[in-house]
Order: structure tokens, then sequence, then C-alpha cells
């Protein structure tokens, strides 16, 4: 499908066009680009049945786009872009990861300095040519090298949410292979790690690997492997174990074990490595030996068909995979206080969704009938406020407004007998000083409040604690949303002392969130502190799309790495008892 590329070229132009400061432009481009990247038909199609009509009547496409469309499917580029592109050579992708540079920085360190790549920028760096030009200072150059450090890093990490469809997808072709009895994801995949190095996939063919035609089967199932789709590289191809490289830039591992080892090798490469030290380790003081075989006593094979069996031959209980860490769950399992982590069936709404009244894209009414499709009980609308200018963010009146559009809807499903309810709630902006961006009478006419640092991130610790602390103090703030601020393979925390973020939210009773977007903030240590301390936590999606709901699944897979149990998270109540939380 074209409509990636085409959504990628937008968002390039549109910040093309921010660095020449026009104006409500850039965000036409972003609207468009997200728009082709919800887009379930191909463009390419659209426009063959349909030609310029069927380009124009995609959301936010209008004219200007359409002919983008156009030009980019009949040659492959659009002149528009070029142009920018020439005007600018660099690689943006690569310089825009570091935290601190945004796309006018970059043009700047490209006149004056010829800064390409972050190759380039490092050296810039150790010659300390950035701090005195100008718009640039200490403060940014010592920002551009933490950032330069994060990216380092971080490199070749791929995020969770972008690789587990993806390996789904394959697991799902692998399943439905006759030569395959049973299939797994393994590794950081399966332990839902927020970001994976590579996918491993864990196969029994069938029949048995022991018969005399299993080999066969095994080779047909590697065969398969390595000619799906995407295989850009074959790094290895033997008779159980085969590697590959993915155009998506990733790596995959695929290993055929015989039924009888496959819990056993589950086991093992699932990991972590710590994990299985820690496992293999119990297993030496009972006297036996734990391998991706089996679990042996001498030559006896005692275990290895189940992970269940494996454990339990060690003297431990199951243990869930997002537990695998070596982080205290041997000591709970042995002592019987394993947590019953939350499940995904266990939430009931989802507090943290954008409308169509700001920066979202569907109606209230729309995000509404996607959150009951999910089995929801109810949804929170909580648009941006009007300090967010790019998200078109509400003033007070538009929330009055507002509430009185979702009184109505919920008198609709009322009178329809349908118990589903929309509440009212608000991200509204912590400014500078703490203060709230929107009046506290109208706070106080809503269903709940969550109130979210977006501007002015970088601040002293000190100073961003007194200003957290101002706003968890705001008896109409209920939650806090992405409260450190970090994006997983993008930006570091601000400047926090998490401890006292913990004490400042005991004492005024505030839920910190579980943001399932690719922030996924709070992290699973975090979440882990949290709980310890008895502070309720809610998980959010941050939905700017109603397609954006699936992501409801990685927040808990991050709480449950965090040993979040049900109790722990409060969108697992009923509507009655949260709104009496409120
Ligand atoms: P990743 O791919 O970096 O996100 O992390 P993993 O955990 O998926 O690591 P990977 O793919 O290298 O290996 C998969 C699992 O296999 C790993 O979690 C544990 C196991 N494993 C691999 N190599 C070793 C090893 O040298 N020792 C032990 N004990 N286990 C290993
Ligand atoms: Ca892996
Ligand atoms: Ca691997
Ligand atoms: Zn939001």
């Amino acid at each position: 499908m074209k409509n990636q590329e085409i959504a990628k070229i937008f968002y390039d132009i549109a910040r093309f066009l921010e660095i020449d400061g026009v104006a409500f432009k850039p965000y036409a481009y972003q609207k468009a680009a997200a728009s082709l990247e919800g887009l379930k038909d191909d463009v390419a199609q659209l426009y063959i049945k349909g030609g310029r009509k069927a380009l124009e009547e995609i959301p936010a496409i209008g004219k200007a786009m359409s002919d983008h469309i156009e030009e980019y499917l009949k040659t492959g580029k659009v002149k528009f872009y070029e142009e920018f592109k020439k005007s600018l050579p660099v690689n943006m992708d690569e310089l825009l990861r570091v935290e601190g540079l945004g796309p006018k920085k970059i043009k700047v360190l490209y006149q004056k300095l010829g800064i390409k790549n972050i190759k380039d920028l490092e050296k810039a760096v150790k010659k300390h040519q950035i701090a005195p030009l100008f718009g640039f200072g200490e403060t940014t150059e010592k920002n551009i090298i933490q950032g330069i450090e994060f990216v380092k890093q971080n490199k070749g990490r791929v995020l969770l949410q972008e690789i587990l469809p993806i390996a789904r997808e394959v697991l799902e072709k692998l399943e439905n292979l006759k030569e395959v009895q049973k299939a797994s994801l393994a590794g950081s995949l399966r332990r839902r790690k927020e970001t994976i190095g590579d996918v491993d996939f864990l196969v029994v063919s069938s029949p048995e690997a022991s018969s005399p035609s299993a080999k066969k089967n095994s080779e047909k199932v590697m065969d398969f492997f390595v000619a799906l789709p995407g295989v850009k590289k074959i790094w290895g191809k033997g008779g159980t174990k085969a590697s590959v490289h993915m155009a998506q830039g990733f790596d995959m591992d695929l290993r055929v074990v015989p039924a009888k080892s496959y819990g056993a090798a589950l086991q093992y490469f699932t990991g972590s490595q710590a994990h299985n030290i820690a496992t293999r380790k119990m297993a030496i003081d009972k006297g036996l030996k734990l391998s991706e075989y089996g679990v042996f006593s001498g030559s006896k094979m005692i275990a290895g068909k189940t992970e269940q069996e494996v454990y339990k031959s060690i003297g431990l209980p199951y243990i869930e995979p997002e537990l695998r860490e070596d982080t205290g769950e041997i000591t709970a399992a042995l002592g019987g206080s394993l947590p019953a982590l939350i499940e995904l069936k266990d939430i009931k709404g989802d507090l943290h969704c954008h409308s169509n009244w700001n920066g979202g894209e569907h109606s209230i009414e729309v995000m509404a009938k996607t959150a009951m499709e999910r089995g929801y009980e109810y949804i929170g609308i909580s648009d941006h406020s009007k300090t967010l200018k790019i998200e078109n963010g509400l003033n007070e009146g538009q929330l009055l407004k507002q509430h009185e559009a979702i009184k109505k809807i919920n008198a609709k499903f009322l009178a329809s007998g349908q118990k589903f309810r929309v509440l009212h709630g608000v991200e509204a902006d912590i400014l500078k000083d703490g203060s709230i961006d929107i009046k506290n009478e109208v706070l106080a006419k809503l269903d709940y409040v969550i109130a979210s640092v977006h501007l002015n991130t970088k601040m002293e610790k000190r100073q961003m604690m007194a200003r957290i602390e101002k706003a968890m103090k705001n008896p109409n703030v209920d939650i806090i949303a992405h409260p450190t601020g970090r994006i997983v393979n993008q930006r570091d925390e601000y400047q926090i002392d998490f401890d006292t973020m913990l004490k400042l939210a005991k004492e005024t009773g505030t839920i910190l969130e579980i943001n399932s977007s690719a922030r996924l903030d709070l992290r699973d240590l975090y979440i882990r502190r949290a709980k310890q301390e008895g502070i309720k936590m809610i998980i959010n999606t941050d939905s700017h799309h109603k397609d954006q709901m699936v992501f409801m699944e990685y927040g808990v897979a991050q709480a449950r790495r965090g040993w979040a149990e049900k109790k722990d998270i409060i969108n697992t109540l009923s509507v009655e008892e949260l709104l009496e939380y409120f």
C-alpha cells in the first residue's frame, strides 16, 4: 500500500513548512497524513476506481493534497517535496530523534555548520561549536549531548507497538501451515518489553519431530519462513533454526523443537536471560539440570512438554512471562506472593480519548461506539485545553458546550435502554507555574479532570516538581497523564523526582496514568513502585483516532510488567464506582 509512503511525505512537508514559518498549512498536512495512516483502503486502488473525486473524499484530503497524491501515484515523486529536500539535504528523521532538536534548529545547524546527520552533530558538539550559535546556547548544547546519548542507547530496538502486530501476522501464518502443530512468540516480545531487539518464534512441527518424516516437515517450515513477504536477507537457515532480516529493519528468529521439549524450549527462549540463569540455578540446587531440551534428573527427562510442568519440577508455580526479569519474581513465587496480574478483560473503559472537538479524528459518538464495540461500559472524552493550540484545544465556553452535547448523547443511550455512559473530562494543561489553564468553576462541572505537562518541559527538577505539586493540589485534578513525559525511543523523562511524585500523589489522592501510546509512561519500574506505595493508577490509550483504542493492550502489558493487579487500576471499576471515586 502506498498510503504509508504518502503519509510520510506529508509529514515531511509539514516539517518543511514549519521551518519556513508558514501558518496553519503544516497542520493541514499533518491531518492529511494521519488520515491516510488511518485509512483502511489502498489510495492507489481508490484512485484507479474513483479518480480525483475519490481522493478528495478521503477525510482531510483537499485539492492540493489530491494533486500530490495523484502526482505520486503517477510519477513516484512529489515535486513540491523534492524541492524542499533539495534546499535542506539532511537526514531529518535521524536528527529529529535527538531530543532538543526541532526542524528549525536542524536547518540552522545545516546552514551554519553543514550538519547533515548525527555523526556530524557529534563532531560539532565535541568541538563545542553549537552553543555559540544564535538561538542555541549552553543549555541547548547540553540537551543535544544527552539527546545523542539517548539515541545511541536505543539504537536498533523497535517499539513493541510497531512490532507486535507484524509478529502476530507471521505467527498466524505459521499456525496455519499444516506442517505446524504449535507455535508461539518467545523472547522479549512474549515478555512484552517496551522495545524489542529481535522477534523470536518457536514451533513444533507435525508430525512428531522424532518420526522419520519429521525433518522434512520442519524443513518446510523453514522454507516458508525465509520466503515470507518482507524478508530482505537470510542470515541463516538450517534444519531447525532460521534467522532473517526484514524490510521493516528488524530480525526474526525461528526455532523448531520436538513436542516433548516445547515447554522447556519456550521457557528458555522466552527468557529473560537473567530469569533463565536464576531458574537454572534452582534446578541445580535440587540436583536437576534445566536446559532448552527439558528438565533432567541424571539422564532421565522428568519435565519438558509444558512450561507449567517445567516450573513445577523445579519447585515453582507458573510465572507469567511479563514477570520474568529476575527482579524478585522467583522469591515471590517461592513465597506464594506472585501478583494476580491485571488482564485486558478487566478494563471497563478508557478515560483519555480525544474527539474532533479538538485535534482528534472522530466525533464523540463514533468514539463511544468504538468503546462499546470493545465491550467497555464507559468512555471518557478528555479533549485538550486552550493552551495546546496545535491540537485546537478547547476553552471554557467550548467545554461547557461540549458538556451539554455529552448530556444529550447520554440521554440517547438511556432512552434506548443502554447502560453505556460517556463521561466528560478534559486533558488540561499544567502551566509553567503549576496552575491549570481552565478555570476551576468549569473544571468542577466535569466528571473528572486530567492534567498534563505538554509545554515548557525543560525545567529544573525543583521547579518541575513545584509545578506538578501545585497541579496535584488542585482539588479538581483527578489524574496526571503521562506523568514523567518520556516517550519510548524518542525522549527521556522530564527532570522529575519520582519519589516526591509518589508522595504527592498519596497525599492528594491523585491517580497516575499508564499511557498506552508510544509514551508507555509510567514505565514498568515506576508502576511497581506506585503499586507498592498504594497509589492508584489508570490505563488509558490517549486515542486521537478510534483505531488507537486497541492500544489498551500495550498499556495493560506495561502494567503487568509493573506487577499491577486489578485493584491497582481504577478503570477496572464500574461507572458508578468510578464516579464515586472521583
Ligand atoms: P531482545 O531480542 O534483545 O529484545 O531480547 P530477548 O530476550 O528476546 O533476547 P534474544 O532474542 O537474544 O534471546 C531470546 C531468549 O533466549 C532470551 O530472552 C533468553 C534466551 N537466551 C538467549 N541467549 C542466551 C544465553 O546466552 N543464555 C541464556 N541463559 N539464555 C539465553
Ligand atoms: Ca528477541
Ligand atoms: Ca533472538
Ligand atoms: Zn491526550
